[in-house]
């Protein structure tokens, strides 16, 4: 099994191989009807954890996956209400793959098991397993921004999506921002009383505490495979290879929301204003394909392949070629080592929940310096205080940090990156699960039968794309 690139897959592989535990997930495979049903849930074992394939038909995944998640909640949740598609039939699937989602989950679990659903593709999950099963251990981590109740409420089902989320005992956001997001929505869209300042809704059927507890990584991982001598020589290797004085990366699933043709028009800003370093400078994009039977996607892609072609066009000197773009999914070695040779990260999303693109540069770079450029509207900007920042819809703003960014003193860059590695550090991966146990824990009742065997619903984690 190929596993699949996406910032969810990266986050909770650590954790699950930790507790040992079951994944839940739509494995980016179709059934037949009778497949779907539940009745024959496929198995598959690693020696980490057992993974639990729910099948869908053609069917749900065009209304459920490509539809209601990609095409109408993604979208909207990142500010791009003009991109959301709101179709009632849509919303049906959306509802009916819930209810498959619960009735797996429901023969999964026992009595005191935790029960850890991921992300918007399952908003309705917590309040359905919870009719069948009041007092459910149920708690849902929200991977991507959460929107302000004035956009919340454009989601013709918004009532019904607030009140699905409110079945579960703690519900994670990325920031406090998204907290009082959602806080204000459950006020002003369900009537509810939410207490802003304790992060608490007093919702119909259970109280739920609410809370920001940003995804960390596993940087040891990063930092190992950074020091396998065949990563290291890889790197060089990227670098003669690309030649010039500075690399700049940009490593993202290919989406409208990561701010990539922007990233470029700031690129091709900085050439025709600094033309000195047109034989310096490389920026090497890696995008990894994403959501392709999504239109919006392939114009991307479309539109991101003109660009550069359009900048190699003008601005290739003397054979040095200042944009290389890759188009695939690198593994783990491959990824290190282009971070590895890259002298600086640009991370300059149009809005993302967090983004570990950004941790990830840090914990490979800390010892050997490296700047990172980070949006305002990247999640992670609230905890990487070590950055540039750059407004990505300003590319002359972008530009100029780039450059100040190359031109750094070796000092300042050293004390800027080695903030950023603390941050990575601190607030790792097994930071974000304590906190999360914490949360969910704290304040309510334990029946002393809690599995550490808990069982996780969520979407994709092997052989899927998002
Ligand atoms: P994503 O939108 O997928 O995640 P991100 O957080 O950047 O975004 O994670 C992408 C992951 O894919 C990273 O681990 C990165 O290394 C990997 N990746 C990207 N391009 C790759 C390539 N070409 N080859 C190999 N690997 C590649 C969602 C939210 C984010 C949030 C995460 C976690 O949208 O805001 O940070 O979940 O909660």
């Amino acid at each position: 099994m190929i596993p699949s690139v996406s910032g969810l897959v990266s986050a909770i592989q650590p954790v699950i191989r930790q507790i040992h535990g079951t994944w839940l997930a739509w494995g980016g495979r179709y059934g037949s009807e009778e497949d779907t049903l539940g009745r024959s849930l496929t198995l598959r074992k690693t020696d980490k954890w057992l993974f639990q394939e729910i099948m869908l038909t053609e069917a749900e995944v065009a209304g459920y996956y490509e539809g209601m998640a990609n095409s109408c909640l993604w979208p909207l949740c990142h500010n791009f209400v003009e991109k959301s598609v709101f179709d009632e039939d849509m919303w049906q699937i959306y509802r009916r793959v819930n209810r498959k989602f619960a009735d797996a989950v429901l023969k999964t679990t026992g009595p005191g098991d935790m029960i850890w659903i991921h992300d918007f593709h399952l908003a309705l999950l917590p309040r359905y397993i919870c009719r069948k099963k009041p007092g459910a251990r149920v708690s849902l981590f929200w991977h991507i921004p959460f929107p302000p109740p004035e956009i919340c409420a454009i989601l013709p089902w918004a009532k019904e999506f607030l009140y699905g989320l409110l079945g579960c005992e703690f519900i994670g956001f990325h920031t406090e921002g998204y907290v009082l997001n959602f806080l204000q929505s459950v006020r002003e869209i369900c009537g509810l009383e939410a207490d802003i300042t304790n992060g608490v809704v007093y919702g119909p059927e259970r109280t739920v505490r609410v809370g920001a507890v940003p995804i960390g990584i596993d940087w040891r991982e990063f930092e190992e495979i950074a020091s396998r001598p065949r990563v290291v020589r890889k790197a060089a290797e990227i670098r003669s290879d690309i030649g010039g004085e500075y690399v700049i990366i940009g490593v993202d699933r290919l989406d409208y929301t990561k701010g990539i043709p922007e990233r470029l028009l700031a690129i091709e800003y900085l050439l025709e204003r600094r033309p000195e370093y047109k034989e310096k400078l490389t920026f090497v994009q890696i995008a990894v394909p994403s959501r392709t039977d999504v239109a919006a996607y392939r114009s991307l892609r479309r539109q991101i392949e003109e660009i550069v072609g359009r900048i190699n066009g003008k601005h290739t000197e003397n054979f040095h070629v200042p944009v290389r773009y890759l188009f695939k999914p690198l593994n783990r070695e491959e990824l290190v080592a282009h971070y590895l040779a890259a002298d600086m990260a640009v991370v300059t999303p149009l809005k993302d929940g967090l983004n570990l693109v950004a941790k990830e540069y840090a914990a490979v770079r800390s010892d050997t310096g490296g700047v990172l450029v980070l949006s305002p509207f990247a999640g992670a900007a609230v905890q990487l205080s070590g950055a540039l920042t750059a407004n990505p819809y300003n590319p002359q703003e972008t530009a100029n940090q780039i450059i100040a960014g190359l031109e750094m003193d070796e000092t300042e860059k050293k004390r800027r990156m080695s903030a950023l590695a603390r941050s990575v550090r601190e607030q790792d991966a097994n930071w974000w699960w304590q906190r999360i146990q914490h949360n969910w824990l704290s304040g309510t009742e334990t029946t002393g039968e809690s599995s550490p065997d808990s069982a996780i619903g969520g979407g994709l984690p092997q052989g899927g794309t998002l």
